[in-house]
């Protein structure tokens, strides 16, 4: 099986490919990734040395260049990363995110449907679902809630996830969705809040909480998002969505405590600011039906995971260091520069 994978050099997707290279997989792997801000090569620099991967750069809205992939590597399967992945970059500016995340997928969606491939996974989020209230534990969302975004990044995604169950519908292909809550775990870019925090608080640098730091979001290992993914991807039912999360909430206060404890750093380095417009209060997935469809849970305990994660970035210090001392500087005056 010759594998497409979208986004490749970006968090999730450089991680499912390492993940894919564990397995000793026997399928061809091509990763397409248009190098954003977001993508590092250095980060898959030793996959594509070894040969256990293709690298091609470029943008997964240039039809003729997907369609140019997919002929020269026989694709059957694309597992669909790429995307603009930074709900305060939406708010700021949402044309890349209507650009990548809408028409990108749309042109993979048709491609790959022209070109007859047995599957297309798309990797979509829990934010699709919108928020659940702080004060009711006992709601959770499952593949049923209904779609309701909240941020120009949430409504993008939502937008294509309703373009990819309207080629089922329409054309019978053949495609699966996952809806995963938050990641953690090596190689995420420091503008998200885990890496953010553990930058800033290593530099001893302010630790900006939007609003009281009272949301809630649900982690988890990047490692056990790459798992589930596979598994949908090899047994899934297509027409299917599968919710992924690691029943593990954690509001914003308690993750920025337990870096701060872990580092041996003082808690008067936080600095609570203005708060994210629109602001999602609590995620929290149902998993349930992958456990049962499909026998995933996850295997990476929070405590430990955000240990080993601390550990990667104090081991890994010059490929985080690089990035925040390029125009990540810049982005940062802009978006915390007014904030506090
Ligand atoms: P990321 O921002 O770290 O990486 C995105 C990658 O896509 C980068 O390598 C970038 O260069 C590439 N890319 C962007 N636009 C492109 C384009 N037009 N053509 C080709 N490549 C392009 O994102 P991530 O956190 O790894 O997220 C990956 C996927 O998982 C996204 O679809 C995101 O919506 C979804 N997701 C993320 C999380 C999370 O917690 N990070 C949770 C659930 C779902
Ligand atoms: O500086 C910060 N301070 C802060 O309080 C940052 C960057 C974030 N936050 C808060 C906002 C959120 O409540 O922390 C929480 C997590 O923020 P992000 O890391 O930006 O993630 P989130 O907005 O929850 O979205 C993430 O999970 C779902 C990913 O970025 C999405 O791509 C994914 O779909």
């Amino acid at each position: 099986m010759n594998q497409l994978i979208t986004g490749g050099a970006g968090f999730i997707g450089a991680n499912y490919l390492y993940y894919l290279a564990e397995q000793n997989t026997k399928d061809k792997i091509v990763c397409l990734d248009s190098l954003t801000y977001a993508g590092n090569l250095h980060t898959i620099d030793s996959l594509i040395k070894e040969d256990k991967i293709t690298f091609v750069k470029g943008d997964i809205t240039d039809r003729a260049l997907v369609d140019k992939v997919l002929t020269e590597h026989q694709i059957d399967v694309i597992v669909h990363f790429a995307a603009e992945s930074h709900v305060d970059r939406s708010i700021e500016d949402a044309s890349a995110f209507l650009n990548t995340n809408i028409l990108g997928t749309h042109v993979l969606l048709e491609a790959g449907r022209q070109h007859g491939i047995s599957r297309f996974h798309q990797v979509s989020t829990d934010e699709v679902y919108g928020d659940l209230p702080l004060d009711r534990p006992d709601l959770l969302f499952t593949e049923e809630t209904p779609i309701h975004t909240s941020s120009p990044y949430s409504a993008s995604k939502a937008s294509a996830d309703l373009l990819v169950l309207a080629y089922f519908r329409t054309f019978r292909f053949p495609v699966t969705i996952s809806r995963c809550s938050n990641n953690y775990g090596p190689y995420q870019f420091p503008e998200k809040l885990i890496p953010l925090m553990i930058a800033n608080a290593l530099a001893d640098k302010k630790l900006p909480v939007y609003g009281k730091g009272e949301n809630v979001r649900d982690w988890l290992h990047v490692r056990d998002h790459c798992r589930a993914i596979a598994m949908i991807v090899n047994d899934g039912k297509v027409g299917e969505v599968y919710n992924i999360g690691g029943h593990n909430e954690r509001s914003n206060i308690q993750i920025v405590q337990t870096i701060l404890q872990s580092l041996g750093k003082d808690e008067s380095l936080i600095e609570y600011v203005t708060d994210r417009k629109g602001h999602d209060l609590r995620y929290a997935i149902d998993a349930s039906k992958i456990g049962k469809e499909l026998g995933w849970k996850p295997e990476i305990y929070f405590d430990e995971g955000i240990v080993s994660t601390i550990k990667w970035y104090l081991d890994n210090k010059p490929w985080w260091e690089e990035i925040v001392s390029g125009e990540y500087q810049a982005y940062y005056a802009k978006m915390y520069g007014g904030r506090s």
